[in-house]
Protein backbone atom coordinates (compact mmCIF):
# COMPACT_ATOMS: atom_id res chain seq x y z
CA UNK A 1 0.00 0.00 0.00
CA UNK A 2 1.60 3.18 -0.97
CA UNK A 3 1.80 5.85 2.25
CA UNK A 4 -0.94 8.38 0.19
CA UNK A 5 -3.83 5.26 -0.09
CA UNK A 6 -4.08 5.22 3.71
CA UNK A 7 -6.15 7.34 5.85
CA UNK A 8 -4.92 10.69 6.66
CA UNK A 9 -6.37 10.79 10.24
CA UNK A 10 -5.99 8.44 12.99
CA UNK A 11 -8.49 9.00 15.32
CA UNK A 12 -7.62 6.98 18.57
CA UNK A 13 -9.32 6.68 22.29
CA UNK A 14 -8.70 5.37 25.32
CA UNK A 15 -11.15 2.99 25.83
CA UNK A 16 -14.43 1.58 24.41
CA UNK A 17 -16.76 3.84 26.60
CA UNK A 18 -15.07 6.61 24.70
CA UNK A 19 -16.62 5.76 21.26
CA UNK A 20 -20.10 7.90 21.49
CA UNK A 21 -18.00 10.86 22.00
CA UNK A 22 -15.25 10.16 19.44
CA UNK A 23 -17.67 9.26 16.79
CA UNK A 24 -18.24 12.65 16.56
CA UNK A 25 -14.73 13.33 15.00
CA UNK A 26 -15.69 10.59 12.64
CA UNK A 27 -19.04 12.11 11.10
CA UNK A 28 -17.11 15.79 10.55
CA UNK A 29 -14.18 13.92 8.87
CA UNK A 30 -16.59 12.00 6.58
CA UNK A 31 -18.77 15.00 5.99
CA UNK A 32 -15.76 16.94 4.74
CA UNK A 33 -13.97 14.01 2.68
CA UNK A 34 -11.78 13.55 5.09
CA UNK A 35 -10.40 9.98 5.15
CA UNK A 36 -9.84 8.34 8.44
CA UNK A 37 -9.72 5.44 10.45
CA UNK A 38 -10.37 5.17 14.23
CA UNK A 39 -9.90 2.48 16.83
CA UNK A 40 -8.96 1.96 20.87
CA UNK A 41 -5.42 2.42 21.66
CA UNK A 42 -4.52 3.08 25.38
CA UNK A 43 -2.11 4.59 26.39
CA UNK A 44 -1.58 2.33 29.54
CA UNK A 45 -3.81 -1.11 28.64
CA UNK A 46 -1.76 -1.60 25.36
CA UNK A 47 0.77 0.57 25.37
CA UNK A 48 2.93 -1.12 22.70
CA UNK A 49 0.26 -1.37 20.36
CA UNK A 50 -0.30 2.34 20.64
CA UNK A 51 3.24 3.00 20.21
CA UNK A 52 3.31 1.22 17.31
CA UNK A 53 0.83 2.71 15.61
CA UNK A 54 2.16 6.16 16.68
CA UNK A 55 5.60 5.22 15.37
CA UNK A 56 4.61 4.32 11.75
CA UNK A 57 1.88 7.30 10.90
CA UNK A 58 4.12 9.66 9.37
CA UNK A 59 5.84 6.84 6.93
CA UNK A 60 1.90 5.60 6.41
CA UNK A 61 1.18 9.48 5.27
CA UNK A 62 -1.06 10.71 8.25
CA UNK A 63 -1.19 14.31 8.29
CA UNK A 64 -2.71 14.32 12.01
CA UNK A 65 -3.81 12.13 14.87
CA UNK A 66 -6.68 12.91 16.89
CA UNK A 67 -6.71 11.46 20.23
CA UNK A 68 -9.46 11.02 23.01
CA UNK A 69 -9.36 9.73 26.86
CA UNK A 70 -10.47 10.81 29.65
CA UNK A 71 -9.37 10.57 34.10
CA UNK A 72 -5.22 10.93 33.84
CA UNK A 73 -5.51 11.44 30.13
CA UNK A 74 -2.05 10.64 28.82
CA UNK A 75 -3.08 8.98 25.39
CA UNK A 76 -2.37 12.32 23.16
CA UNK A 77 1.12 12.73 24.83
CA UNK A 78 2.19 9.23 24.88
CA UNK A 79 1.27 9.74 21.05
CA UNK A 80 3.50 13.02 20.56
CA UNK A 81 6.25 11.66 22.06
CA UNK A 82 6.89 8.68 19.38
CA UNK A 83 5.64 10.94 16.09
CA UNK A 84 6.16 14.59 14.46
CA UNK A 85 2.79 14.51 12.72
CA UNK A 86 0.79 16.71 14.84
CA UNK A 87 -1.45 15.91 17.92
CA UNK A 88 -4.82 17.02 18.74
CA UNK A 89 -6.40 15.82 22.01
CA UNK A 90 -9.89 15.71 23.64
CA UNK A 91 -10.02 15.47 26.69
CA UNK A 92 -13.02 13.36 28.06
CA UNK A 93 -15.46 13.85 30.86
CA UNK A 94 -15.16 10.09 32.43
CA UNK A 95 -14.70 10.65 36.51
CA UNK A 96 -16.49 12.41 38.92
CA UNK A 97 -13.95 15.72 37.88
CA UNK A 98 -16.17 15.58 34.64
CA UNK A 99 -13.04 15.74 32.23
CA UNK A 100 -11.57 18.90 33.70
CA UNK A 101 -8.82 15.92 34.99
CA UNK A 102 -8.53 14.78 31.11
CA UNK A 103 -8.26 18.88 30.28
CA UNK A 104 -5.46 19.50 32.36
CA UNK A 105 -3.58 16.38 31.71
CA UNK A 106 -3.95 16.61 28.34
CA UNK A 107 -3.16 20.44 27.92
CA UNK A 108 -0.01 20.47 30.66
CA UNK A 109 2.57 19.05 28.13
CA UNK A 110 6.15 20.10 28.81
CA UNK A 111 7.18 22.13 25.69
CA UNK A 112 8.76 20.57 22.46
CA UNK A 113 6.02 17.87 22.70
CA UNK A 114 3.06 19.60 21.96
CA UNK A 115 -0.46 18.53 22.09
CA UNK A 116 -3.34 20.61 20.76
CA UNK A 117 -5.88 20.41 23.05
CA UNK A 118 -9.59 20.79 22.40
CA UNK A 119 -12.73 21.86 24.55
CA UNK A 120 -13.90 18.44 27.05
CA UNK A 121 -16.22 16.11 24.90
CA UNK A 122 -18.33 16.11 22.35
CA UNK A 123 -17.57 20.41 20.87
CA UNK A 124 -13.57 19.22 21.85
CA UNK A 125 -13.87 16.22 19.50
CA UNK A 126 -16.15 18.29 16.46
CA UNK A 127 -13.52 20.92 16.52
CA UNK A 128 -10.51 18.50 16.68
CA UNK A 129 -11.73 16.89 13.19
CA UNK A 130 -12.63 20.52 11.80
CA UNK A 131 -8.72 21.18 12.87
CA UNK A 132 -7.78 17.48 11.33
CA UNK A 133 -8.75 18.68 8.34
CA UNK A 134 -7.85 22.48 8.13
CA UNK A 135 -4.49 20.65 8.32
CA UNK A 136 -5.14 18.19 5.22
CA UNK A 137 -6.59 21.29 3.34
CA UNK A 138 -3.19 22.93 3.72
CA UNK A 139 -2.17 20.56 1.08
CA UNK A 140 -5.79 19.20 -0.76
CA UNK A 141 -7.82 22.27 -1.59
CA UNK A 142 -11.06 20.54 -2.43
CA UNK A 143 -10.95 19.64 1.49
CA UNK A 144 -10.35 23.19 2.36
CA UNK A 145 -13.10 24.46 -0.14
CA UNK A 146 -15.33 22.06 1.66
CA UNK A 147 -14.56 23.81 5.01
CA UNK A 148 -14.85 27.52 3.38
CA UNK A 149 -18.75 25.83 2.20
CA UNK A 150 -19.46 24.09 5.29
CA UNK A 151 -18.88 28.28 6.98
CA UNK A 152 -20.73 29.52 4.12
CA UNK A 153 -23.92 27.41 4.85
CA UNK A 154 -23.38 27.84 8.62
CA UNK A 155 -23.25 31.95 8.25
CA UNK A 156 -26.24 31.82 5.94
CA UNK A 157 -28.14 29.63 8.55
CA UNK A 158 -27.86 32.29 11.09
CA UNK A 159 -28.39 35.25 9.28
CA UNK A 160 -31.60 33.49 7.84
CA UNK A 161 -32.93 32.65 11.49
CA UNK A 162 -31.75 36.49 13.01
CA UNK A 163 -34.23 37.72 9.74
CA UNK A 164 -37.04 35.68 10.77
CA UNK A 165 -36.33 36.81 14.33
CA UNK A 166 -36.52 40.44 13.88
CA UNK A 167 -39.29 40.11 11.23
CA UNK A 168 -41.47 38.58 14.74
C1 LIG B 1 -9.35 6.46 29.99
O1 LIG B 1 -10.08 6.12 31.11
C2 LIG B 1 -10.28 6.24 28.82
O2 LIG B 1 -9.95 7.11 27.78
C3 LIG B 1 -11.64 6.50 29.39
O3 LIG B 1 -12.11 7.81 29.10
C4 LIG B 1 -11.45 6.37 30.89
C5 LIG B 1 -12.29 5.26 31.50
O4 LIG B 1 -12.07 4.06 30.78
P1 LIG B 1 -12.95 2.78 31.07
O5 LIG B 1 -12.70 2.40 32.51
O6 LIG B 1 -14.39 3.16 30.83
O7 LIG B 1 -12.48 1.74 30.10
O8 LIG B 1 -8.23 5.67 29.86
Amino acid sequence: MSSEAGPKVLIVMGSPSDTAVMRESKKVLESLGVSCRMGVYSAHRTPERSAALAASARENGVRAIIAGAGAAAHLAGAFAARTTVPVIGVPLAATPLAGLDALLATVQMPGGFPVGTMAIGKPGAQNAAYYAAQIVGLEDPEVAERIAAWRKAKAAAAEAASDAMEAE
